[in-house]
């Protein structure tokens, strides 16, 4: 597994005891370096209360006036959660626990988003899930080259969480009903770039990955503000920018069956895009796919708050699904990539068995 070369001013941090984060603080800067590469930064208990304990410290400490996250690894900012352990624990039954992990990841997004200092997050890798959960509700989320962001949890027979059940709605817009782009990267979980990112309002700034140690040396030498003047450059055309009609033909409003009959029988859209959007939307958990729906049509008119509340409910209750042990499964633990959904198609969702996902009577 690659590493950063080391940072010509400061070197890489020390670690904290036993942990897979580093934290300094300097010239007024606090900064966490996620560093658990060989797993690409995914989440684990101890980093998510890690990482939430210095926030916390340097939220009330006057000496910081500002807070970088970083990565050590050259590949990832962060994959997401740890879901692997979240899997055993639930396939144990033990759901307490189950929720107690999210309810923790979820208490850190929540204070990134309230966090009272500026919060830069320097996404030079892979940014998915969880990871967009502790940047995307920051101030300053800077993408380069290598960004690649996903809400890819459909795929492992989960739902796309972390608060994005707020901003996914409100990608481009601020009107209560649910954004069409929002609605397609939750449910499909396409990968996207750094020029759709910053098209679409998930990242702030652009900087190429061959000046981020130089970028991140400047913001650590208390001078975030220069540093964003110095290095930032124009975003990258986006192409999911000129995929902006089609989605909005296809996923602006009704079922999920609307969305994929559209996708069959539209004339006027990319015929290569509805292709791959369908394959991809027949290949995810049905059961996921019908929930996401769900999220982003109510957190569309929810707080941030309630679309926390929300996502914690759902979650424990996905995980308690068949398709979240097969998911993780597949995609995650033996890698096979093969899972087999139950029910297998979008046609099969019962909408009582999603109403129940989400607590109604
Ligand atoms: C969907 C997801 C995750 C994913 C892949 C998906 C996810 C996650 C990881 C991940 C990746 C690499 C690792 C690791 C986990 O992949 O949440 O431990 O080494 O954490 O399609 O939701």
């Amino acid at each position: 597994m690659g590493r950063r070369r080391t940072s010509s001013v400061t070197g890489r941090l020390p670690p904290v005891n036993e942990s897979f984060i580093r934290t300094r603080v300097a010239n007024g800067v606090g900064e966490v370096q996620l560093d658990r590469p060989g797993a690409l930064n995914a989440l684990d208990r101890s980093m998510i209360r890690d990482v939430r304990s210095s926030l916390l410290a340097w939220r009330d400490d006057p000496a910081v006036t500002a807070v970088l996250v970083t990565s050590t690894s050259d590949r990832a900012f962060c994959a997401g959660g740890d879901v692997k352990p979240v899997r055993e624990v639930a396939l144990e039954g033990r759901f307490d626990t189950v929720r107690e992990y999210f309810a923790d990841e979820y208490r850190l997004d929540e204070l990134v988003a309230t966090y009272p200092k500026p919060y830069l997050a320097v996404l030079d890798g892979v940014t998915m899930g969880g990871g967009l959960g502790i940047s995307v509700h920051g101030a300053v989320r800077v993408t380069t080259e290598k960004t690649t962001m996903a809400m890819p949890e459909t795929a492992i027979g989960f739902v796309p969480d972390i608060g994005s059940s707020h901003f996914l709605p409100r990608l481009r817009g601020t009107t209560a009903r649910c954004d069409a782009v929002g609605m397609y990267l939750g449910l499909t979980g396409a990968r996207i770039d750094a020029g759709d990112a910053l098209a679409v309002g998930l990242a702030t700034h652009y900087v190429p990955s061959a000046r981020i140690d130089d970028f991140t040396d400047r913001i650590r030498a208390g001078r975030w503000r220069d540093a964003l003047d110095e290095f930032v450059e124009p975003a990258p055309e986006s192409s999911l920018a000129q995929r902006f009609p089609d989605i909005e033909m296809v996923f602006g409003d009704g079922t999920v069956l609307d969305m994929v009959s559209r996708l069959d029988v539209l004339t006027d859209i990319d015929a290569t895009w509805a292709e791959q959007t369908r394959t991809a939307l027949r290949s995810l958990s049905p059961t996921s796919v019908w929930a996401t729906a769900e999220l982003m049509r109510r957190g569309a008119e929810s707080t941030l708050e309630e679309c926390f509340a929300r996502e914690l409910d759902v979650a424990v209750r996905v995980a308690a699904t068949p398709d979240f042990a097969e998911g993780v499964r597949a995609v995650l633990v033996d890698k096979t990539r093969d899972p087999r959904w139950s029910p297998a198609a979008l046609e099969d969702v019962d909408p009582v068995a999603i109403a129940a996902l989400f607590g109604d009577r």
